[in-house]
């Protein structure tokens, strides 16, 4: 026996990719049901080898359905997530809604797949930003070794973390500079993306932090040791799909780089691929469709201590969202629900 499972928010970027993700895994599906807003309704999916047409969202009964992925924004979610739940449907949300309540866990599963357990105190289950998931399963591992005392990471975000809207506006922009008369003007970005590179995702906090880059701060705190100091520069780059990150890390020990390469070697959800020459490392074009985070560039930061660079590359929609929220769904399945 398998699970009733369905989709929030299917005809999105992510919405699409768990489809994708729950039939490549095999996850246990007895039924799926995609839902999409009212907009998209009738709209087609794949979800494997069958095509599922969209139901809408306002007027689904989430009673007797098992688990519900959501991938639409905060809004809409504070507006279904609570009736999915209190129908007694475990929602794993994509969104930033809930990530920093006390009572929600916020779950990787190569990091942290214990805090699952506490899905039941409201039936919400949250999976972390994309740029805090592919950093956290490389340094969960390094952690455990040598504990970290701080991070500094810059990071290279593509443009399919703003969605469908910063990938056309990323196409658009770039062939409007070729061609007379199909100039376009920045709209989901604040400035000039084709060609460029912008250090501002999210809204501008107090400090002058932007809110992605405090997203990092908190959710690694939350997921992996609140004594992690972090400290982040995010910034949007004209890639499609790959988030990339430099990542250096102060340890409390010292923690050799053959050493620290052969622990990422073993660590789950990680690939490296380091070899100091021409190519011998991995970019975002290679990672996508990709499940695992690769790792490459591992080397001793000899102006401190005890420190280590690296650079990290993932394929955002899959392990920074619909991989990690159908992990989620599968060590739910495993450690609570036993089903399937
Ligand atoms: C981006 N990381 O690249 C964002 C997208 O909190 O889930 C995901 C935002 C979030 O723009």
């Amino acid at each position: 026996m398998g699970y009733k499972v369905v989709v929030v928010g299917a005809t999105g970027n992510v919405g699409r990719e768990m489809l994708n993700i729950l039939a490549e895994r095999q996850f246990p599906v007895d039924e799926i049901a995609a839902l999409a807003s009212r907009k998209s309704l009738g709209t087609e999916v794949s979800f494997g080898e069958t095509t599922l047409k969209t139901k809408d969202l306002d007027t689904f009964d989430f009673a007797g359905w098992d688990i519900a992925l959501f991938a639409i924004g905060s809004g809409p979610t504070k507006t279904y997530a609570p009736k999915a739940a209190a129908a007694g449907c475990v929602v794993i949300d994509n969104s930033s809604l809930y990530r920093y309540e006390p009572d929600i866990p916020l779950v990787v599963p190569e990091v942290n797949p214990e805090a699952v357990d506490g899905y039941a105190k409201r039936n919400i289950i949250a999976n972390p930003n994309c740029s805090t998931a592919q950093m956290v399963v490389a340094l969960k591992p390094l952690h455990d070794r040598a504990r970290i005392k701080r991070v500094v990471v810059s990071t290279y975000q593509s443009v399919s973390g703003a969605g469908k809207e910063g990938m056309d506006e990323l196409w658009d922009q770039t062939k409007g500079m070729y061609v007379p008369g199909q100039e376009k003007a920045p709209e989901k970005f604040t400035k000039q993306i084709a060609f460029n590179v912008i250090p501002h995702i999210d809204v501008f906090m107090e400090d002058g932090s932007t809110k992605e880059e405090w997203k990092m701060v908190a959710e690694t705190k939350k997921i992996v040791d609140p004594k992690i100091k972090l400290t982040a520069t995010c910034v949007r780059v004209p890639v499609f799909v790959g988030h990339s990150e430099a990542i250096n890390i102060e340890f409390e020990e010292f923690l050799d780089e053959d050493e620290a390469r052969d622990i990422l070697r073993e660590a789950p959800g990680v690939m490296v691929v380091d070899k100091r020459e021409d190519g011998g490392y991995v970019t975002p074009v290679e990672c996508v469709g990709d499940f695992a985070t690769f790792i490459s560039r591992v080397r001793q930061d000899s102006t401190i201590d005890n420190g280590l660079n690296l650079w990290c590359v993932s394929d955002n929609l899959r392990k920074g969202a619909a991989l990690n929220a159908v992990q989620i769904a599968e060590t739910l399945g495993k450690r609570c629900l036993n089903k399937g």
